[in-house]
């Protein structure tokens, strides 16, 4: 298929994930699986929910780049490591450990919502696992990564910070402020540019000075790669090197290139690609990837597939019901958290 960035990706195995031995156990394997799978119906849901007018104000879903966070966020210590993000928010908290119901309340805007009904669907947080929130101003969580990162170089503390980015991101000057500064610092921070192509409808090219973003590194003296980020196993890979040389205070920039299905937000009808460019990827659906991968390599049996398909069914039917039948926050906790 045409690749963008191909000639980012000449370094990086590009191969949709079975050429080499699986980085991952085979009981590693099925937990990402499960997690995956979880962060696709979970989104089906919410995107359901949405069209019922039952979530109000945004709603960014993550469909289709799955393989990217899962390959990060599965190579961090949870509960240890920090991870920071957009507002395409829902999934990297359930790979790192958030229970659906408390993530599907706070789309419903309900007080038990994770962050109490008042951040919806671009203000995720989960503060005790580390995931330090999802930030809807475009580049907003970029400083507070750079924060994240001090804090725990200050504190001698061994901990990273991965901090997501939206391809539409890299223009604003926060951005390489915060290269910048991690680079002078050394700080123990990855930042891993998503590049879906698509900046809402304007494609990369029209926003981005460079199409190869993790070029920008060069800038900064930082380490940088493009890495095939609808490719499980290579984003693991990446993932794992990586985020070991930014624990020695080494900052690193990935560019992980990737594809959303869906429109830029449930408002988005997504005009703007062709049904063959939008197919081309769903071609490369990591969930079905990884799923064939599992059957052909005898790990998981069709059966026992079908087991966690129902499982995982079950488990965002109980988070939906959570959602609906929470209360919403009271009107005091307008005063609530708020600092001027
Ligand atoms: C400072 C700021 N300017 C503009 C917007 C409106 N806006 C919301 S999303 C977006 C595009 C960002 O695209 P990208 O960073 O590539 O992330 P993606 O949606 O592709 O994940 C824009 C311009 C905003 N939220 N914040």
């Amino acid at each position: 298929m045409p690749r963008r960035g191909a000639a980012a990706l000449k370094e990086a195995p590009a191969s949709g994930g079975a050429s080499d031995e699986a980085p991952f156990s085979n009981d590693q394997l099925v937990d990402v699986y499960r997690k995956v799978l979880a962060a696709r119906r979970f989104e089906e849901r919410a995107a359901q929910a949405y069209t019922q007018a039952k979530i109000g104000g945004y709603c960014h879903l993550y469909i289709g780049q799955e393989a990217s966070g899962a390959g990060f966020l599965s190579s961090i210590r949870l509960g240890w490591d920090y991870a920071i993000t957009a507002y395409r928010d829902h999934v990297a908290p359930l790979f790192m450990g958030t229970p659906a119901g408390p993530l599907m309340a706070e789309l419903y805007g309900k007080a038990t919502g994770v962050s109490g009904g008042k951040g919806g669907s671009m203000h995720m947080y989960d503060a005790p696992r580390g995931f330090m929130g999802g930030w809807g101003i475009v580049g907003g969580q970029i400083p507070i990564a750079i924060g994240l990162a001090y804090a725990s170089k200050y504190r001698n503390e061994d901990r990273v910070t991965l901090c997501f980015i939206g391809d539409g991101a890299a223009p604003i000057g926060a951005f390489h402020e915060s290269l910048n500064l991690a680079g002078i610092l050394d700080l123990p921070i990855v930042f891993i540019i998503e590049n879906n192509a698509y900046a809402m409808g304007t494609a990369l090219k029209y926003t981005n000075s460079r199409t190869d973003l993790h070029m920008y590194g060069e800038a900064y003296g930082m380490d940088h790669r493009a890495v095939d980020g609808m490719d499980l196993f290579a984003v693991r890979r990446c993932a794992v090197d990586v985020i070991e040389k930014a624990r020695q205070g080494r900052p690193q920039l990935v560019e992980s290139i990737t594809y959303r299905f869906r429109g830029h937000s449930m408002a988005d009808a997504g005009q703007y690609r062709t049904k063959e460019e939008v197919q081309e990827w769903r071609d490369r659906d990591p969930l079905e990837w990884l799923e064939g991968y599992l059957k052909e390599h005898g790990i998981l049996t069709e059966d026992q597939i079908g087991h966690i398909n129902d499982e995982v069914r079950h488990e965002m039917k109980e988070a939906v019901d959570f959602a609906e039948n929470s209360p919403a926050p009271e009107a005091g906790a307008l005063y609530e958290n708020v600092y001027a």
